[in-house]
């Protein structure tokens, strides 16, 4: 990448941090490799951390500092638990490397284990995988003081089988390696084995799960005319050998494919990532979107949207710029002081946006705010029920605020009670000339 674009990539969008949205998940950092795991009935992301090579720094390909946690709170927000390991507290691994990759954790009798590549010191070996333990899915974790003997790669996955016996599938290359682990979840019980029956090509990432009785791995895979693909295998004995079923998802042009799959509230979620935010395909951020099976056990591919997962209920960020349908309007980084995000733009008279599932709980919602930017005094904001000829539940004035980057939230009460999920139209109104009604960053509800 040009290094003047990769300057002013930072400039815009890297110093500056953000409300929680749809489609990518967070934008206050850059998040890839999105490991999910469903715990007690809660989602959390496991994920890698991409930042902006400091100054002074030999970048490597990933700059790749530490690791945080995220858990969903609410409806649709995500709550960012802070660092969990720092590269320079790896007890066996090679201080100010950047080389902290895809993570993964998974639970078992209670006890939380995190898995995690890392450059060794003092070796001259790409990765080795390490392990920390803790009565938490968000830590502290204790980590171990060596790194899991007998492996040496990236991108470690966990399956828990029915019969507690754990595997971790690793690496990155032509082939990929599958080993049984101890009871204690902290080493090998078998030298691993290369995984049986996978397509050629680079592959990386893998992620296992079970549904029914079917073991799947998921994996990204290179395909020389295509690039990055994400690929599913299935066998009926967690060792394998798989049988390539096809791609969960196309090429989307995102530099690599690391992803994992959780059935969450009944829903198959994707987890992925992509550089939307950034412009740069090294600053990721991780997205998700639903994921389905066809009778048979295979899975259709999944398309990704704006739109994402998250059911905002009050108190959440409705980013209706991930929107579900839009009409006569378009969407663009957000401007002036806001936090980094996209806003609906260039609305007119009966431009809408569409933002499907919001949960408005037990009718207590009783005031809804709005964003809003406004370089002139003339019109309106409707906020309709499931079509924008359906129920009117909030109407918004427009008022100026000082001109087309200047954000002021804007309250109003709720003109109906409301109860349940539903989906929202929200219409602008203004005259028939005018281009620019007023530019919509969110909206709130309220009790
Ligand atoms: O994020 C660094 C590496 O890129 C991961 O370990 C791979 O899976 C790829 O996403």
């Amino acid at each position: 990448m040009n290094k003047l674009y990769f300057l002013l990539t930072i400039t815009l969008f890297g110093l500056t941090k953000s409300l929680f949205a749809q489609n990518p998940l967070v934008t206050h950092m850059y998040t890839a490799d999105p490991t999910a795991r469903v715990f007690e009935g809660k989602l959390y992301i496991y994920p890698s951390h991409d930042i902006v090579p400091p100054e002074g720094t030999e970048a490597p390909r990933f700059c790749m500092p530490d690791y945080h946690i995220f858990s969903l709170e609410n409806g649709n927000t995500w709550k960012d638990h802070g660092r969990v390991l720092d590269q320079n507290e790896v007890p066996w691994g090679e201080k100010n490397s950047y080389g902290m990759w895809a993570p993964d954790c998974i639970e078992k009798d209670g006890k939380y284990y995190y898995y995690y590549p890392a450059k060794p010191k003092n070796e001259n070996t790409f990765r080795r995988i390490g392990v920390g333990v803790s009565d938490s899915p968000t830590g502290p974790f204790k980590w171990e003081k060596n790194y899991i003997k007998g492996v040496s790669g990236i991108d470690p996955g966990l399956l828990l089988d029915d019969d507690e016996k754990a595997y971790l599938f690793f690496g990155g290359g032509h082939e990929l390696y599958v080993a049984p682990l101890k009871d204690n979840m902290k080493e090998v019980s078998k030298a691993p084995i290369l995984v049986e029956g996978l397509p050629a090509g680079y592959k990386e990432g893998s992620f296992p799960f079970k549904k029914d009785s079917t073991y799947y791995l998921t994996f990204a895979h290179v395909f020389a005319d295509e690039g990055y693909t994400i690929g599913y295998a299935t066998a009926d004995n967690p060792m394998g050998p798989y049988q390539y079923r096809g791609k969960i998802m196309d090429n989307i042009d995102n530099g690599t494919n690391h992803h994992s799959v959780v059935n969450y509230k009944g829903d198959w979620i994707l987890f992925y990532h992509w550089w939307d935010v950034s412009g740069y395909n090294k600053l990721r951020s991780m997205r998700a979107d639903y994921m389905t099976f066809k009778k048979d056990g295979s899975i259709k591919k999944v398309k990704p949207t704006r739109r994402g997962i998250g059911i905002p209920t009050l108190g959440d960020t409705i980013q209706v710029d991930r929107y579900n349908e839009i009409h006569r309007a378009n969407t663009a980084f957000v401007g002036g002081e806001e936090p980094l995000g996209w806003m609906v733009s260039d609305t007119r008279m009966n431009s809408y946006v569409k933002f499907n599932k919001v949960d408005f709980g037990k009718g207590t919602a009783k005031k809804m705010q709005a964003r809003l930017a406004c370089g002139q005094r003339i019109g309106s904001i409707e906020v309709h029920l499931n079509s924008p000829k359906g129920k009117k539940i909030a109407e918004f004035s427009l008022a100026y605020t000082g001109g087309w980057n200047s954000w002021e939230t804007f309250e109003t009460d709720l003109l109906e009670s409301v109860e349940g999920v539903h989906d929202i139209v929200i219409v602008f109104k203004s005259d028939w000339g005018s281009t620019k009604t007023a530019n919509l960053n969110w909206l709130i509800l309220q009790e």
